[in-house]
């Protein structure tokens, strides 16, 4: 399987749109050790939000230049880096034709739904940034890279919570004595998810008209920050959000639970998702890059390990807070998000396993040294950033700047 072939990269090139982010830069180092040619693309539009709104990520990340200059003195492999908006068609096209990647991971979209919860013009901004970009991703691969394997970062959250069973992209379906095999029915559950549906339309449609190969990622929610390249050096440490508009679940509790603040819970907390470690994210990109999808395929993939609740994953960090001689208190706190709070859940997510796949399933030990992680950067947890910071029923026409 592609997993035990991890020096596997030899040569081939790989463009890593958003390779700045969370994912981005660990799938970056990870691959770029593995002996894949790396070129990073990214506006550091994620930096900015943090400055606009007054957030921060627990842990001191170095400047990209930086970042980037320390792997080629740890690891002895350059990363390409180009700074600019793939919204940019012609920074985007010259950066294609100049790097002629093999593959093309997309990261690079606006990927908070509170964020895009916050007002109007981050709605329209949420929208506009990740539709256009995957748009200009496509066309270029389809004028200058035509061989090039898209493969495109979505979220299981495209799929809603259906009262049936999940499936990966596709349902086949009997109607009035005819059967069918048609994209699974979407609902995303706020405008950032309903972005995701939208570029899985358009890649669906290019992928027959262009003949574009492409693999779309339908990715759970992420824990987790270390990986063993990120780990490597402080220089290259990876961000962790924790705030109210950034910050996922476990990634939250696990910070709530080093400060003190009780655990917050939204609503019934029944709420259930896909989640995967970070280190399995990266895995997965390697897998999906060493069996590209054919020429014209548009391939999707569920990209988690494991269902929880919320609730489970509240009681899951608060029995190793008890451990770690923690009092973990967790608190129901009014939902601000518009979701089923109790709710049939059971999604597939076969398809990355059969390519070799050996998932890092969350276990006690990763719980204990996130904990231990979020312990060593104690100092820097601002707990005003902790509370829900985004109300889906109210979304304003405008707010300003947000105060934290
Ligand atoms: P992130 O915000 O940390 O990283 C995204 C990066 O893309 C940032 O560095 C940002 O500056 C860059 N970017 C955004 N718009 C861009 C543009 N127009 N041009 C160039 N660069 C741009 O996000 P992440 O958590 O690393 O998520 C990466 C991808 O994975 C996203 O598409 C997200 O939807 C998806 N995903 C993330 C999670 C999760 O739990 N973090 C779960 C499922 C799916
Ligand atoms: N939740 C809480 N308390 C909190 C934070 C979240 O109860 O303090 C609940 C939310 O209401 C939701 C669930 O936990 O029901 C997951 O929320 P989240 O913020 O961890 O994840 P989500 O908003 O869905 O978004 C994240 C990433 C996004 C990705 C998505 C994958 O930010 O980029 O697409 O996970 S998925 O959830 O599968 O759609």
């Amino acid at each position: 399987p592609a997993q035990q072939a991890s020096y596997s990269g030899s040569g081939r090139r790989v463009m890593i749109v958003g390779g700045d982010g969370y994912c981005g830069w660990a799938t970056a180092l990870h691959l770029s050790a593995r002996g894949y040619a790396v070129s990073i693309v990214d506006n550091l539009c994620r930096r900015t939000f943090d400055l606009q709104l007054g957030l921060d990520t627990l842990t001191p990340i170095a400047p990209i230049h930086t970042r980037v200059k320390r792997w080629g003195q740890v690891a002895g492999r350059d990363i390409d880096l180009r700074i600019g908006d793939i919204c940019d068609f012609e920074f985007l096209s010259e950066a294609v034709q100049a790097f002629r990647p093999d593959a093309v991971v997309h990261f690079g979209e606006q990927r908070s739904a509170p964020y895009s919860m916050i007002d109007r013009a981050r709605a329209v901004f949420t929208q506009h940034n990740n539709v256009i970009g995957t748009l200009n991703v496509l066309f270029a691969i389809k004028e200058f890279a035509p061989d090039c394997h898209l493969v495109k970062l979505g979220t299981m959250g495209e799929y809603g919570t259906p009262n049936i069973d999940i499936e990966e992209g596709y349902i086949t379906i009997t109607h009035n004595g005819r059967t069918d095999t048609l994209p699974y029915p979407k609902q995303g559950g706020s405008f950032y998810h309903l972005s995701k549906v939208h570029d899985s339309a358009n890649i669906l449609f290019a992928s027959r008209a262009w003949k574009v190969a492409a693999t779309d990622l339908n990715q759970g929610v992420v824990y987790g920050v270390a990986t063993e390249e990120t780990m490597a050096d402080p220089l290259l440490i990876n961000r962790y959000d924790y705030d109210g508009v950034f910050g996922t679940a476990l990634n939250r509790f696990v910070v709530q639970a080093a400060v003190g603040h009780p655990l917050t819970v939204y609503g019934k907390g029944g709420q259930t998702r896909g989640y995967l470690d970070i280190r399995d994210t990266v895995r997965c990109i390697q897998i999906a890059i060493d069996n590209p999808a054919a020429k014209g395929e548009f391939r999707v993939f569920n990209q988690f390990t494991e269902q929880f609740s919320v609730n489970e994953l509240a009681a899951i960090v608060q029995q190793q807070g008890a451990k770690a001689g923690l009092d973990v208190q967790v608190k129901s706190v009014p939902n601000p998000r518009v979701e089923a709070e109790d709710h049939y859940y059971n999604a597939k997510h076969t398809r990355l396993m059969e390519l070799g796949l050996q998932p890092h399933l969350l276990s006690d030990n990763l719980i204990d040294s996130l904990l231990k992680f979020a312990l060593q950067y104690k100092d820097r947890i601002n707990t005003d950033l902790i509370k829900p910071a985004v109300d889906w029923r109210k979304t304003p026409v405008s707010s300003g700047t947000m105060q934290a």
